[in-house]
């Protein structure tokens, strides 16, 4: 069991999260089709990254420290002790890395940009040498033929700015902007696809709420605040985009999972609904212009304390489209004593680790991708699967990973995304996550979710059969 499980108990009280079987999906099946047949020339398949996850060079070249470097470098906090200092080192090694993908036939390269490279205290003077960085990035791949698509914030707030109080600092809004315009300023003739947010639910419930994600804030009231800010600025940071940038394609990604109850029984149902309402609702409806999901989701009342005059308007954004990102499905039941429901959860998972549980303790469940899929369906926008992928143990024999588990693990899931196409839910895109093993924020090195395996002592590369596979199928 892993802190975001935990996030996903606490947050929901009464409700709580119950991980049970799940038959195997059927396989992918393409028959005669290669995956590029099967889905067309115009989907794009790509790789999902994140800059603190990658980079390595937290101090180099006049960057400035993020809430992640605080985080990581104290005790206690990440698995076995590890940092994101150096992981994949991709600050140097990023050339090379990106020949890889393009050798694997990848269309897209989906990174983000670490705001303290850019700007080291987070508002105020740039550093021309973290600028440079990500132009000789996104240079390399344009070159590549690879599409650069930007993420413009994915966790690492810069420390100065939280040393003010971070998101729960109603100033977040402006600060954020300010940022968001000088990306756009810097990269916006070469970067065509934009995406405002990495998963603001993951971020605002990890980091304020159970406190297990950088800043470590466990706090119900800066929470909400933060989930009001945040909200505010995506709205915000697509506007700027879209004015700055005419031509662009915006979106912002959420995490979004199948929210099932564990039985018909009423108490179960509204468990599932408050579950929803706050894993998949409670970012995207007010982009939509919808409000905030309040009325099924209590914990969230009195949020209106932070809203100022015109806030809604300003949270609404008409974003090009969506960025769905899906690991697993969940099950709600209602409880009055979240303790004995951790205890059910925990067997849950021991019970069925062998055959569907990847690493980081999360059911393998692709059916919970189709369902999302139409769910998030019925927004109406267009829509790009931005992160899936799973973590196993992976070997090393000779030139090879046989990372069978994810190989079926990608089939399966890939697999319900044709079928939702299929079925006429307008999904552009799926970028696997990730490219390279890399440092999984609480878990640290331990679970490896890359199609590529990274050997952290010399920092060589060996594609995966899960990425041979991908290499194959986008011929
Ligand atoms: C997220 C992030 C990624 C994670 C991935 C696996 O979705 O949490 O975008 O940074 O590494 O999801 O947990």
């Amino acid at each position: 069991m892993n802190r975001r499980d935990a996030l996903k108990l606490s947050a929901v009280g009464t409700t709580s999260l119950l991980l049970t079987q799940h038959p195997m999906a059927n396989m992918l099946n393409l028959g005669p089709l290669t995956l590029r047949e099967a889905f067309g020339r115009d989907f794009k398949f790509g790789v999902a990254t994140a800059a603190y996850q990658i980079e390595g060079a937290w101090n180099l070249d006049g960057k400035g420290p993020s809430i992640w470097d605080t985080f990581s470098h104290k005790k206690g906090k990440i698995l076995n002790g590890d940092n994101g200092d150096v992981s994949c080192d991709f600050y140097h090694n990023f050339s090379q890395d990106l020949a890889l993908l393009q050798s694997m036939n990848m269309d897209v390269f989906r990174f983000s940009t670490a705001w303290s490279r850019i700007m080291p205290e987070g508002q105020g003077p740039l550093n021309i040498k973290g600028i440079d960085f990500y132009h000789r990035v996104i240079d390399r791949c344009l070159a590549l033929s690879i599409e650069p698509w930007l993420t413009c914030y994915h966790w690492d707030l810069p420390q100065a700015l939280q040393d003010e109080g971070g998101w729960f600092n109603r100033d977040s809004i402006a600060w954020f902007s300010d940022f968001v315009e000088v990306l756009a300023k810097y990269y916006g003739d070469k970067v065509k696809h934009w995406m405002v947010f990495n998963e603001p639910m993951a971020f605002t419930g990890l980091g304020y709420m159970s406190g297990g994600h950088a800043p470590g804030i466990r706090s119900f009231k800066q929470f909400k605040a933060a989930v009001h800010h945040v909200t505010v600025a995506q709205g915000e940071g697509g506007r700027i985009l879209k004015e700055l940038l005419p031509d662009a394609i915006v979106g912002t990604t959420f995490s979004c999972t199948a929210v099932e109850p564990k039985s018909n029984a009423p108490r179960h149902q509204k468990a599932a609904k408050k579950a929803d309402a706050l894993f998949n609702r409670l970012f995207i409806e007010p982009a939509m212009g919808m409000g905030y999901p309040t009325e099924d989701l209590s914990m969230i009342q009195g949020i209106e304390r932070w809203v100022k005059d015109g806030d809604m308007e300003r949270a609404t954004f008409d974003f090009d489209f969506i960025g769905l990102q899906n690991y697993f499905r969940s099950v709600a039941r209602f409880s009055f004593w979240p303790p004995v429901f951790w205890a059910n959860l925990v067997k849950a998972n021991k019970l069925t680790k062998e055959e569907n549980i990847t690493e980081m303790g999360w059911e393998v469940s692709p059916e919970g991708m189709y369902h999302v899929l139409k769910q998030f369906g019925e927004y109406g926008k267009r829509i790009i699967v931005t992160e899936n992928g799973a973590a196993f143990e992976d070997h090393v024999e000779g030139n090879f990973v046989h990372d069978s588990r994810r190989l079926d693990f990608y089939k399966q899931y890939i697999g319900q995304v044709l079928r939702a196409k299929r079925e006429g839910i307008p999904i552009d895109g799926y970028f696997a996550w990730t490219f390279l093993d890399n440092f999984e924020w609480a878990e640290g090195y331990h679970p490896r979710f890359g199609i590529v395996h990274v050997d952290f002592e010399n920092q060589e590369r060996l594609i995966k059969d899960s990425g041979l596979w991908f290499k194959e199928q986008l011929r």
